[in-house]
């Protein structure tokens, strides 16, 4: 602990040359809720059909033992991980995380579902988020959901959506945090379509109809999730980004910007700053896309720390939400829960420890060299040291200690669980 302290002095001083306060840093970053998908924790498959398969063009490839089963499992394995993760978070759910007995459809969903989700969430202190499942169902086989041609598919997803923003509504009354309610349908061709435009309409009209009901913003945010593609969508998605973004613009809703929903070199870090000249908030699934959109654990590289400056350096934290989104069942997925939420705060810390007014004036100012001296030099600042006084000060074990914890967490509660 002491070496700690002495690391974090200096880097403190060290910092404090260019005009920059860890101090500072540190409590800004322990204000940034960062959403903690619940999926990674079962492989996206829920509790309300559990011989369901995964569908929608997404995919969990692994078997990792100790996948929960139950809520209960889920929520003790979540658990763990908050406690090894610094400052105060937020949980996402899907609607088919539900908490019950009964044999409920998707269309019949109501906030008593949920109730045991939000005790749980009060006595851990995280807000929730949530999104409509719109895939891994029968009503969903042939890949089109709010956009099919069929008219009853069609009202049974938008009765779903409906309710989940009624069920979003009431986890924020409960629990006094605007719920992010995330609509992501996996509509799409395999093959070239000749009509684009009717799924379109037919997903404007289906959207027009879920958001009719006005909710108070300060318990709900509706938020809606494009995509360039998916398996067995390749030629074709019915939301695109240019759809979600133009529906977003219109209806002042926000967007939701998948790190792996867009082509190889097109960047989510170069798309905040323009769409938020348009729109209030967006909310961010910070994913790892290796080749396609994959899912990967959330890693710390470049494009992360890009995202991190950019929402730092915009002054955006109040309009972007940040949840992640990736699914893993090759590893341990406690572990996978906690790397990836200490890599998004990492970024963030990375991102509060520059000199931002500094580097910007330079720039500014066509002095592109000391742009790139500055930002170069930050590389080899020691950072990592105010990152871990940050854990200590959070009182989250320090450097990869807290693996010992999930390791014996795997022996102890995992291994018993059956594959
Ligand atoms: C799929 C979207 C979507 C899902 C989750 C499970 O491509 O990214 O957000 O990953 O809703
Ligand atoms: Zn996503």
């Amino acid at each position: 602990m002491g070496k700690i302290l002495e690391r974090y002095d200096e880097a403190r001083e060290r910092y404090g040359e260019l005009g920059v306060d860890t101090d500072q840093a540190i409590d800004t970053l322990a204000k940034i809720p960062v959403s903690m998908h619940c999926w990674q924790g079962d492989d996206v498959i829920g509790f309300l059909f559990p011989d369901q398969e995964l569908t929608g063009g997404i995919q969990t490839t692994g078997s990792y033992p100790g996948a929960a089963k139950t809520p209960e499992e889920l929520r003790h394995d979540m658990e763990l991980a908050l406690r090894l993760i610094p400052g105060t978070h937020r949980v996402n759910l899907h609607s088919i995380y539900a908490d019950t007995t009964e044999k409920v459809d998707l269309n019949e969903l109501e906030p008593r579902h949920f109730a045991a989700w939000v005790d749980w969430a009060r006595e851990q202190k995280v807000g929730l988020d949530f999104n409509p499942t719109c895939f891994s169902h029968e009503k969903a086989e042939d890949g089109f959901t709010l956009s099919s041609v069929d008219k009853g598919i069609r009202e049974f997803w938008i009765e779903h959506c409906i309710r989940c923003r009624k069920i979003g509504e009431y986890f924020g009354k409960e629990l006094g945090s605007p719920c992010v309610t995330n609509i992501w349908i996996p509509d799409g061709y395999k093959d070239t379509p000749v009509d684009r435009l009717a799924p379109r309409e037919r997903l404007m009209e289906a959207l027009d109809r879920i958001l009719q009901e006005p909710i108070d913003p300060k318990y709900l945010l509706d938020s809606m999730e494009s995509k360039v593609f998916g398996i067995g969508s390749e030629s074709y998605v019915t939301g695109s980004h240019e759809f979600y973004l133009g529906y977003a613009v219109r209806h002042n809703t926000l967007l939701t910007l998948d790190t792996g929903h867009f082509h190889p070199t097109e960047m989510v870090s170069n798309k905040i700053s323009a769409v938020l000249l348009f729109l209030d908030q967006i909310l961010l699934h910070v994913s790892r896309p290796v080749r396609w959109d994959s899912d990967h654990i959330v890693a710390l590289d470049g494009e992360l720390i890009e995202i991190a400056h950019e929402i730092v350096r915009g002054n955006y934290l109040n309009r972007v939400h940040i949840g992640l989104d990736y699914f893993d069942a090759s590893v341990n997925r406690i572990a996978a829960w906690v790397i990836g939420m200490r890599n998004m705060q990492k970024a963030l810390l990375y991102a509060l420890l520059e000199p931002v007014a500094d580097i910007q004036k330079a720039e500014a100012e066509g002095d592109f060299t000391k742009r790139l001296l500055l930002l170069e030099e930050l590389k080899s600042m020691p950072w990592e040291s105010v990152w871990e006084y940050y854990c200590l000060k959070q009182g989250v074990p320090v450097g990869m200690t807290w693996m010992e914890e999930v390791l014996q967490y795997e022996k102890n509660v995992l291994s018993g669980r059956k594959a």
